[in-house]
């Protein structure tokens, strides 16, 4: 089997450590714990790209960082942006449309508050998550709702075209109500999918996996994903070795895209907590025409679409006299 020969091949790599060969009672522990750590999966994926996420300016005197949805990574199918953002008032996202797609906003520090043109008004704090399903369309503001830098990372995920005109709608998870589990220094909080048996009750109209892992120093974890998926990695803290034991570490602010597979390893051989978000999703493998706020699949729905904005049509009813207060 694949899977015992890439356990034996890290086990070979990585022994036990016993300080006394006669220490047998340790040594089967040792052993045990490593086998605990179970690798559920047969092939790892690499890292096949690097992409540091640079600053640079955005909304209304915001700044992010842009790992997805930058020259050198455009799109990895369904994801279309990835932005670690920074926002202090009077900064932020102020009025804007949507079409085609999803925006999941996850706080890492601070609160956002939202409002949009159908009355819907809410405010997310730090480990919060909104996960809004833009459909035919959303008109709304995304503003700082404390003092100082308010963080977090926005996560734009497609539609496919049988979902792109769809009614708007909201998932809020509140920090409280995100399931966690924890194995051997290897924390998660599960925003989507499944990690260490425990399942998040996100719906994602486009299979997605969003997970948020802390690892101790010294403490590893061996991650399924779905084959057929394309997936990355956003480094938030610390340094961690990624894929394959020997491949060097990556710190904080990178994008890592990783290559086929069905499973990925981590490593925190640091001496600072690492913490990283593994998201990855079924793609859907559909032409994608983008125009800013809106994400089609042809030019004419592109054009159709600044029509109904600007006649407040097909959706964007409720946007002609709305303005956020
Ligand atoms: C947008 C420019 C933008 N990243 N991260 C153009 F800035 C935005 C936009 C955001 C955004 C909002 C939050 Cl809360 C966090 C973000 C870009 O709103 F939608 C377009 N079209
Ligand atoms: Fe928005």
């Amino acid at each position: 089997m694949r899977a015992s020969f890439y356990r034996n091949f890290l086990k070979r790599l990585y022994p036990p450590t016993t300080t006394k060969a006669s220490n047998s009672i340790h040594r089967i522990r040792n052993i045990m714990s490593e086998s605990d750590q179970s690798i559920g999966f047969d092939t790892p994926r690499l890292v096949t790209k690097k992409i540091l996420a640079k600053l640079q300016h955005e909304g209304d005197g915001a700044v992010v960082r842009r790992g997805i949805g930058r020259s050198e990574q455009k799109f990895l199918d369904p994801f279309l942006m990835l932005d670690d953002f920074s926002v202090s008032p009077p900064a932020g996202f102020p009025d804007h449309p949507h079409r085609g797609f999803e925006t999941v906003t996850y706080m890492l520090q601070g609160s956002i508050t939202h409002q949009d043109f159908a009355g819907h008004k809410g405010t997310i704090h730090t480990g919060d998550v909104q996960w809004m399903t833009a459909g035919r369309g959303i008109i709304h503001s995304e503003m700082p709702a404390g003092e100082g830098a308010q963080k977090g990372l926005q996560l734009w995920i497609n539609l496919s075209s049988q979902d792109k005109m769809i009614e708007p709608r909201y998932q809020e998870l509140l920090s409280d109500d995100i399931k966690r589990a924890e194995k051997d220094g290897a924390e998660v909080r599960i925003i989507a999918g499944e990690s260490m048996g425990v399942r998040s009750p996100v719906y994602t109209r486009t299979p997605t996996m969003y997970l948020d892992f802390t690892l101790k120093p010294r403490a590893q974890v061996h991650q399924n994903i779905p084959e057929s998926w394309n997936g990355f990695v956003y480094v938030i803290e610390g340094e961690g070795v990624f894929g394959k034991p020997n491949s060097s570490s990556s710190t904080a602010h990178h994008v890592l895209v990783l290559g086929p597979g069905d499973g990925l390893s981590v490593w925190n051989r640091s001496s600072k907590p690492l913490r990283f978000v593994l998201i990855a999703g079924q793609p859907i493998n559909e032409p994608v025409v983008q125009y800013g706020p809106f994400v089609m699949n042809t030019e004419a729905e592109i054009d159709q679409t600044i029509e109904d904005y600007h006649y407040s049509k097909n959706g964007f009813e409720m946007a002609k006299y709305w303005r956020s207060q």
